[in-house]
C-alpha cells in the first residue's frame, strides 16, 4: 500500500494520517479472532478489580498470531512506513491495546517516543482498529500538529522501574480545545507520528469493545535513548542496519512464517 503525496504532506502537518479499510472482510474477521483468542488466554475477560496494564495491554502479540506477524512484518503499513520513515525500517513494538466494554479508564495525553524514547524521532505507531471505534467506546483523540514542538521531557518519570510499560507519562497540554477524535470503522489504521500528543477516554458504552492492534515502526538503526543508546531490537524489516543484532533478530520468525 502506498499513501498519495498529499497524505504525505498532511502528515508532516497534523502528525497523522487515517488510512481506510487497511484489512476487511475475511481477513479482518480471522485476524481479529487470532487476537481476542490470545487475549482471552492470557488475561480474560474484563476485570474491574485488575491493574490498568493487566486490562489494558498485550505486548508482543505476533508472538502468539500468525494473521498478526503477516500483518506486522509484511502487510500494507510497512510500506506506509517506507514512505514516512526511510528505507530502512525495523518493527519496533507490536501490541494489542484493548479497552473492553467496561473499561472505563481514560489514558491521558502522551507521546509515543515518552514511552520508548527512540532516536532519530522519525518512528510511527499505527493502530488498526479491530471494532469501530467511536467517542462513546473510546476512541483516540489527537492534537494535529502537536508532534512539530518535539519531544516532551519526562525523563523525571522514568525510574529504573517506571521504563518498563504501565508508567503513566501522561502530559498537561495547552489548547485542549484544539483536540479532534478519531473514528474509525474497523479495519481503519491510524498512523501517528512519534511526537504526536493524543489520548482516549474510556470505554463508555455497554455493549462495545474498542480493540486495537497496535504495531510500531522505527527507523532500521534507531537507538533506546532510555537505554544507554543501545539498539532497539525488531525484526529488520525493509532495507538495512549497521548493528548485526538487528539484522538477526526475529529472522526465524519470519522464515517460520514463510514455510508454516
Ligand atoms: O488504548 C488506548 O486507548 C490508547 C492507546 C495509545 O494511545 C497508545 O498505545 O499509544
Amino acid at each position: 500500500m502506498t499513501i498519495t503525496e498529499e497524505q504525505c504532506k498532511r502528515f508532516a502537518r497534523d502528525g497523522f494520517l487515517v488510512s481506510k479499510g487497511v484489512l476487511s472482510g475475511e481477513r479482518l474477521a480471522k485476524l481479529t479472532a487470532e487476537c481476542m483468542s490470545a487475549w482471552l488466554a492470557e488475561k480474560g475477560e474484563f476485570d474491574a478489580e485488575a491493574t490498568w496494564l493487566q486490562n489494558s495491554l498485550l505486548p508482543d502479540i505476533h508472538h502468539r498470531s500468525r494473521l498478526v506477524c503477516d500483518y506486522y512484518f509484511d502487510g500494507p503499513l510497512v510500506g506506509v512506513a517506507e514512505q514516512l520513515v526511510g528505507p530502512n525500517i525495523k518493527g519496533a513494538t507490536s501490541q494489542l491495546t484493548f479497552k473492553l466494554r467496561g473499561n472505563t479508564k481514560p489514558f491521558g495525553w502522551h507521546q509515543d517516543n515518552g514511552y520508548g524514547h527512540l532516536d532519530p524521532a522519525t518512528a510511527i505507531s499505527t493502530l488498526t482498529a479491530l471494532d469501530d471505534a467511536d467517542v462513546e467506546n473510546g476512541c483516540l483523540w489527537v492534537l494535529p500538529g502537536s508532534h512539530r514542538a518535539g519531544q516532551v521531557d519526562v525523563s523525571d518519570r522514568l525510574s529504573a522501574e517506571a521504563k518498563a510499560v504501565g508508567a503513566d507519562l501522561s502530559v498537561e497540554v495547552e489548547r485542549e480545545s484544539d483536540a479532534v477524535p478519531v473514528p474509525l470503522i474497523a479495519g481503519d489504521a491510524v498512523v501517528l507520528h512519534c511526537h504526536l500528543l493524543h489520548r482516549s477516554e474510556g470505554n463508555l458504552s455497554p455493549e462495545r469493545d474498542r480493540r486495537i492492534l497496535f504495531l510500531r515502526y522505527a527507523d532500521a538503526d534507531a537507538v533506546e535513548v532510555y537505554n544507554d543508546r543501545r539498539p532497539r531490537l525488531g525484526p529488520l524489516l525493509r532495507g538495512k542496519t549497521r548493528f548485526p543484532e538487528v539484522a538477526e533478530f526475529e529472522r526465524d520468525l519470519f522464515a517460520k512464517n514463510e514455510t508454516s
